[in-house]
């Protein structure tokens, strides 16, 4: 070889190894040294009826909402990865950071931790992911106005695959020849009724708590032998609950066709406890949140983010789909990078 050659090659590798250990050092702009990637505060908690209400965490007698918000956090705040569950459709936790996680153009910003998996014995082995897929609505608020606190009109939701188009998901026929809802509704709107008792014998199991929507639906939620507290979130005041948001899809099939094998199917991204941890579509970009007209609005960043449980469905003898969490992440703190979906 070329003694001149050489020496080229030899400074272009340097460059290289140069300009990328410079790319790796490179901070994020706006993130305060010293600013945890996880969750700091908890400033709302009321999940929906669920298996696991006023168990994850537990209620006890004599807590009020703000006790309920601190065990929240303990379980879920500064990376202690314990576990919190929103029940049924509507059921929230509203969550803060330490500061502002950037909307960093072109990557995904956060993640957000829980506990989809995957089934591993679908008896349709032609089927698409899905297994313990618990789609939770994401919605991200940036203190515009700087008061600390997030105001009615700083809310965004995140637009994920289903609110792109319902039918794009890999499930949807077979969701519709299971006779799912696979509608979704923007404006979805329910209310459950406190029940007057807990049941004292199993044949009060199947009208357990009635719901109705503003679809015309109603129906009750039912109760189950594994689960043994009540359903209904006990801090709450008022002899009825009614929750608000985007109605997702019904996702779960029974793959048995005898009610023994409920697979709830993946969508395909935007969503909380959704997607497995490790994966890219666990994590969401910023960019992607949208206004009430389904616009695209461009956040420098958020500051509070708030999750609710965005499925109507009962699941046999697995219950209703119920969001869980365990952790939020923000990936620039951490030093990971994720590209954004690439049709974005
Ligand atoms: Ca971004
Ligand atoms: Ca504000
Ligand atoms: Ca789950």
């Amino acid at each position: 070889m070329n003694k001149n050659i050489f020496g080229y090659l030899l400074i272009s590798l340097f460059l290289l190894v140069f300009a990328n250990s410079c790319q790796k050092e490179e901070l994020v702009p706006g993130i305060p040294e010293g600013s945890s990637a996880y969750i700091t505060k908890v400033l709302d908690f009321m999940p929906a009826i669920g298996q696991f209400t006023n168990k994850l965490p537990v209620y006890s007698e004599g807590d009020t909402q703000e006790s309920m918000n601190q065990k929240v956090l303990a379980a879920i705040g500064n990376n202690k990865r314990g576990m919190i569950s929103l029940g049924g459709f509507g059921g929230y936790v509203v969550v803060g950071f330490d500061h502002t996680i950037p909307n960093v153009k072109g990557k995904r910003d956060f993640r957000v931790i829980a506990n989809a998996f995957y089934s591993a014995a679908n008896p349709d082995s032609n089927a698409p992911e899905g297994g313990s897929c618990e789609p939770g609505v994401i919605m991200v608020a940036y203190d515009a106005n700087k008061n600390g606190v997030p105001d009615d009109n700083e809310w965004y939701e995140i637009a994920g695959s289903a609110h792109e188009d319902p039918a794009k998901e890999l499930w949807y026929q077979e969701a519709v020849d299971a006779g799912n809802d696979v509608n979704i509704y923007y404006d979805y709107e329910i209310t459950y009724h406190r029940p007057l008792a807990e049941p004292d014998s199993q044949d009060q199991w199947a009208t357990y708590i009635r719901w109705e929507d503003n679809k015309g639906n109603s129906g009750y939620k039912v109760k189950n032998g594994l689960h043994k507290q009540s359903y209904y979130p006990l801090w709450a005041t008022g002899d009825k609950l009614t929750l608000k948001g985007t109605r997702l899809p019904q996702n779960g099939v029974d793959e048995s066709g005898a009610g023994s094998y409920y697979v709830l199917y993946k969508f395909r991204y935007g969503y909380a406890d959704n997607e497995t941890n490790s994966k890219d579509e666990s994590a969401i970009d910023i960019s992607w949140a949208v206004n009430k007209k389904r616009q695209k609005v461009n956040l420098p960043g958020v500051d509070f983010i708030k999750i609710y449980s965005g499925v109507n469905q009962e699941n046999g003898w697995l219950g209703e789909c119920s969001t869980e969490i365990t952790g939020i992440e923000d990936l620039h703190v951490l030093g990971v990078s994720i590209e954004t979906r690439s049709e974005q």
